[in-house]
């Protein structure tokens, strides 16, 4: 469903002049609001009155998490914070924060940007939206919550956690959309087939999972295990949390809100632009954002832009599903590995279960990688032969998709912790 039909199907020609008009008025607002940007562009004698349209872009410094941190917390705000309504943090867990604040204007826009999303994934007014991405700083719980009550939804304020409950909640008030991150979504069946719930006899019919990457086939999973459409969010705090952008049913890319967040694709060794289809660095300009608007700004996730226009109507930009990012990308004997890959190899072989972790250790001057997964109940009684019989297997899979050798090993089921929010996937051993 179409939220904002005007908006969402605007003509290519339309849309970048309001972008251009956009760009230029926030570069005059940067230039004079933030002191950090004035400085950056006098260094490369860039002006406001250089940017004519939107390809002028390119002429414009990048931001980096790195300025965030040096500016923190309110260094990069651009309104006085008696405009600021309500101040996110993301969920680093190395160092500062980064800070997002939101004027008024700002939550107005995250509503319109976050209802784009919701119907994109069918919900309507009629829906029962039980919301499980965390309530507080992190963005998820607050922005779904906006978005749903654009819409006119019922929202089931849940937050992240208490498993059981979530299934008798789900259960009882007959939700009929569920938002978490796709590794809570499974942990959810999971904990549903213990307690003798089958999720698919419920009413639910659709979620937004995002906030950590996920592949195809883990899709495939949460649309059998949950029997739901399963469509991918994605987001940031630095731009405005969940809402940059949403698969539509074709789930053929994610379409990004580009009248707000103007994308482009870079060499992150380089900095210079690609053209579509290429992979590289998503970079992202807030147009409108009031109190921290980012020209620029590297988000580290690996993407492409995809090509043409979707069956959907939607002529807004679409990307594919984030690969990673360029910080969890891991270089293992010059071989560059991402864990979205190897969850695509996990989750097709039968036996085992789409938990794992993949442990990177040092032995004398060579790194490497163990991936420890889950078996499922079903072959924990199978003879050791047949056990090793699967490990090679899955190694042998591994190896094929990225020409790497790797250990694997099966655990016990249960044994790989569960997450409420994003799944840690990578213990990198080399750096203790
Ligand atoms: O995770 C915002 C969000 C909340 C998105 C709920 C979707 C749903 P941060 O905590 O700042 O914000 O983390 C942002 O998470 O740069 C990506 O690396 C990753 N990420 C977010 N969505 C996706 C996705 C929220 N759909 C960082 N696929 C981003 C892959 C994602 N990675």
């Amino acid at each position: 469903m179409i939220w904002n039909e005007e908006r969402e199907t605007m003509a290519d020609g339309k849309k970048k002049e309001l972008q251009t008009d956009l760009l230029r008025a926030l570069i005059e607002r940067v230039y004079e609001k933030i002191p950090f940007y004035k400085k950056r562009m006098d260094e490369i004698g860039v002006k406001p009155s250089d940017i004519h349209s939107i390809e002028d872009i390119v002429k414009l410094p990048f931001t980096t998490k790195n300025d965030l941190r040096e500016n923190y917390p309110f260094g990069m705000f651009a309104v006085p914070l008696s405009e600021v309504e309500e101040i996110h943090t993301s969920s680093g867990t190395t160092g500062k924060p980064v800070v997002g604040g939101y004027t008024k204007n700002d939550i107005e826009m995250w509503s319109e940007v976050m209802a784009r999303c919701m119907s994109a994934s069918g919900t309507t007014k009629d829906d029962i939206v039980q919301n499980a991405y965390g309530y507080g700083l992190f963005t998820g719980g607050l922005g779904v919550h906006y978005g749903a009550r654009k819409i006119g939804a019922t929202i089931i304020p849940i937050s992240g956690g208490n498993t059981k409950r979530q299934i008798m909640i789900m259960q009882d008030f007959k939700s009929t959309i569920l938002t978490c991150t796709p590794s809570y979504s499974l942990y959810l069946a999971e904990v549903a087939e213990e307690m003798g719930v089958d999720l698919k006899k419920l009413p639910l019919k659709a979620g937004n999972f995002g906030a950590e990457p996920w592949s195809n086939n883990m899709r495939r999973e949460i649309e059998s295990r949950l029997g739901i459409m399963a469509l991918d969010i994605y987001g940031l705090t630095e731009i405005i949390g969940p809402g940059v952008g949403n698969e539509c049913e074709y789930k053929n890319g994610v379409h990004i809100c580009d009248d707000y967040f103007y994308p482009e694709i870079i060499n992150p060794e380089t900095g210079e632009v690609l053209p579509p289809g290429e992979v590289g660095e998503l970079v992202i300009t807030t147009l409108t954002r009031e109190a921290t608007p980012l020209l620029r700004y590297r988000t580290r996730d690996i993407t492409s832009i995809i090509p043409g226009k979707c069956e959907c109507g939607r002529t807004s930009t679409r990307i594919q599903r984030i690969m990673g990012r360029t910080d969890d990308m891991l270089i293992i004997r010059g071989v560059n590995v991402f864990p979205s890959q190897i969850e695509e190899v996990l989750v097709d072989i039968e036996g085992v279960e789409p938990h794992y972790q993949i442990i990177v250790d040092r032995v004398g001057a060579l790194d490497v990688i163990e991936v420890q997964v889950e078996m499922n109940e079903n072959i924990l009684s199978d003879e050791i032969k047949d056990l090793e019989w699967l490990e090679n297997r899955i190694k042998d899979e591994i190896e094929s998709m990225l020409g790497l050798k790797v250990g694997v090993k099966l655990v016990e089921p249960k044994t790989i912790a569960r997450s409420e929010g994003k799944a840690k996937r990578v213990i990198d051993k080399r750096k203790i």
